[in-house]
């Protein structure tokens, strides 16, 4: 049983495909759904309570350059008693946020300890993360910690993940010479999601249907994806503004383009109707060190770098996006005849 399928995944038709283990069957059941606008009622009611009567140790984690979850330590402030003097009301200490999800505007909580200092490379809500994390009940149980590093796919996570992990910027990360890495400045902080925007009706062990979710995390890596690897990365198939992956069909045909291997279903695979550079190095620093020379034009760039594994050495495309016609659309999602290649 894979835990990260297991406990953070939510499958919907296509990422299922992608991204969720066959051993998942039988192990997520769901309760009948409730009303969601209802549901919100009550969910933001009891988050509002939680962080009006709950603080963290704020001070002792400000003083921390690199806090990790296990330092932010939430604690319920009781009846009659005085909040510590070096403690801060999540109320007063978290930016409230709103989104719209299933036509339904929800409220989500996020307590910044840090925002990570590498401005430049924060996850798209489609991209993937490494994190660490801890998430738990409202009651403080905790049903999941992940204090090694771990990789997700933010494009098969609960919604309130989707939303919180852009709001951060990784930081720096070193490769030691035993082969572990080391990190610093990265993205820490704590979201407080309602039930909508976590697992909802589904009940699993530890989780109870419409349970509102706390998850601690730091935020440590982060790369762009190309789910159907045709070079257009799946930031470009999607709606980015709206969160939504299945928003673009160009061809109509029911595959939505991020994971459509020929967008315009002209019958020229998308990735045959890009220009493609293929760059290679021994090691990923070589590689990232020749592509930070590259000055590309505004129609080109970067895929992801990937570890080649039959070689050991490491590739990335410099990939151009073509209008030979020149009508402003792509040729990948072009699929009239003029604009092919005479
Ligand atoms: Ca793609
Ligand atoms: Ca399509
Ligand atoms: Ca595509
Ligand atoms: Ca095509």
């Amino acid at each position: 049983m894979n835990y990260k399928y297991n406990i953070l995944f939510i499958c919907s038709l296509i990422i299922s495909i992608i991204s969720c283990s066959p051993d998942d069957e039988g192990t997520i059941v769901s309760a009948p759904e409730n009303d969601r606008t209802e549901q919100q009622v009550i969910d933001k009611d009891s988050l509002l309570g939680y962080l009006n009567s709950h603080y963290y140790n704020s001070t002792e984690v400000n003083a921390l350059a690199n806090p990790t979850i296990a330092d932010v330590v939430i604690t319920e402030l009781l009846e009659g008693e005085t909040l510590p003097s070096d403690a801060t009301l999540l109320m007063s200490a978290v930016e409230t946020k709103t989104t719209t999800y299933e036509d339904v505007e929800y409220d989500y909580y996020i307590l910044k300890i840090n925002q990570g200092t590498t401005t430049a490379q924060s996850p798209r809500f489609c991209d993937k993360v490494r994190v660490k994390y801890a998430g738990s009940l409202l009651d403080g149980e905790e049903f999941e910690v992940k204090s090694t590093p771990t990789d997700f796919d933010l494009a098969g996570l609960i919604p309130g993940w989707s939303r919180v992990m852009p709001e951060f910027n990784v930081g720096a990360f070193t490769s030691n010479s035993d082969g572990t890495v080391s990190y610093e400045g990265y993205g820490m902080g704590v979201m407080f999601l309602p039930s909508g925007l976590g697992y909802y009706a589904l009940y699993q062990t530890s989780i109870p249907s419409y349970s509102n979710l706390v998850f601690k995390f730091e935020l440590l890596q982060t790369e762009t994806t190309d789910h159907d690897s045709d070079n257009i990365p799946t930031y470009m198939e999607v709606i980015e503004a709206d969160y939504d992956l299945y928003g673009k069909d160009t061809d109509g045909d029911l595959v939505v383009d991020f994971v459509d291997a020929d967008d315009d279903g002209d019958g020229t695979a998308t990735s045959d109707e890009v220009g493609v550079e293929v760059y290679i190095a021994d090691t990923r620093v070589d590689l990232q060190a020749i592509l930070d020379a590259l000055v590309l034009d505004s129609n080109q760039l970067i895929s992801p770098i990937k570890q080649r594994s039959n070689r050991n050495d490491y590739t990335a495309n410099v990939v151009t996006i073509l209008d030979n016609n020149g009508n402003g659309i792509p040729n990948y999602l072009d699929d009239t005849e003029s604009e092919r290649i005479e």
